[in-house]
């Protein structure tokens, strides 16, 4: 598979490092007053547009997980890749065009629901979550079942302090996720009609409260650009990239078995597990290899994605 590495100056200014943003703002705000002095531009648009930049930028003070420093021999992907090239079907399938058609999306302020098994079915809005749970950077590979990989260092909390908050009965034996639907702003729901939007995935509970699992609000140490999932999404890192929904609405816990969105539309490609494994191949491509975008070359897959001692035990 082909995929182009794009130049970091393709990118939306909220995919830059932190220590850009300050810059790039500037020299945008500046642009924004030439232009209103030039008298072309509508001054509503610039401002607004301005306004909505700022909040995306705020920093993540979070501290390095030890046990998550570093992945060994695989370097942190730039930013400029990771926010460069996203897999998010809601805006398009074109990886390297999603952040500019999420550009505008709005992903504040943001409303979750938590019902099904649980004591009591509540909402609240996302940034409640940046205020209860300490919040810790975590650096994971990144496997796509496209075969394609890269290391990200991702900012968020355990799922399992989450779960522990919604206190789910004992039915509860699943955490079903389900993403937004607003096709007015996501041309790929516009577009391609044939998916069941909105997306949706779940975990098993047992994998849902795995020290691996992590509800993930920022990275690169600040909120998480929308293309990334913004405001807030699930990371797996044992499982194939697309178990890892983004811009979660929805956590309902149940009894059975829910269905997921991929293993919906392509069931003979895609089981509800997912998890990376290099022996089994996808119908249409081999899973022994990936290339690894950063280094751009192609490397072994790991069974588990690497996390083989952390999580096998979930599936003897
Ligand atoms: N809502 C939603 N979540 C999604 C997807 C999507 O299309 N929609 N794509 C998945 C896939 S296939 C991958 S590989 C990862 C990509 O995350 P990234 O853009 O942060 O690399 O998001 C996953 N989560
Ligand atoms: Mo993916």
């Amino acid at each position: 598979m082909l995929i182009r590495i794009p130049k970091p100056w393709t990118l939306p200014e909220r995919s830059v490092t932190p220590e850009q943003v300050y810059h790039a703002r500037r020299r945008f705000l500046q642009q924004a007053a030439l232009a209103v002095g030039a008298g072309w531009a509508a001054p509503g648009l610039l401002l607004r547009a301005a306004r909505q930049s700022a909040p995306t930028y705020a920093p993540l003070n979070a501290p390095r997980n030890p046990r998550f420093e570093k992945v060994e021999g695989r370097p942190i992907a730039p930013e400029s890749i990771a926010a460069g090239i996203s897999n998010f079907y809601e805006f398009t399938m074109e990886k390297e065009r999603v952040h500019e058609l999420a550009a505008r999306f709005r992903s504040r302020p943001w409303q979750v629901e938590v019902k099904g098994h649980v004591e009591k079915p509540f909402r609240f809005d996302v940034d409640d979550l940046l205020r209860r749970f300490p919040l810790e950077e975590r650096v994971y590979r990144h496997r796509c079942v496209e075969a394609w990989s890269i290391v990200v260092p991702w900012v968020g909390f355990p799922l399992r302090q989450f779960v522990e908050w919604c206190r789910p009965t004992a039915r509860a034996k699943y955490l079903r996720m389900v993403s937004f639907y607003r096709p007015q702003e996501a041309p790929g729901q516009r577009e391609m009609r044939w998916y069941p939007w909105p997306y949706y995935e779940a975990l098993r509970l047992d994998e849902a409260v795995n020290e691996l699992a992590l509800l993930v609000v920022g990275s690169y140490g600040h909120l998480l650009p929308n293309q990334n999932g913004a405001p807030l999404r699930l990371i797996a890192p044992w499982k194939y990239g697309f178990k890892s929904i983004k811009s979660i609405t929805v956590f309902e816990f149940t009894e059975k078995r829910p269905r997921t969105f991929w293993n919906d539309v392509v069931p003979q490609e895609y089981d509800f597990a997912a998890n990376v494994n290099p022996r089994v191949p996808h119908p249409r491509w081999s899973q022994a290899t990936e290339h690894e975008l950063t280094l751009d070359r192609r490397i072994p897959t790991l069974p588990y994605n690497g996390y083989e001692e952390m999580v096998a035990h979930l599936y003897r």
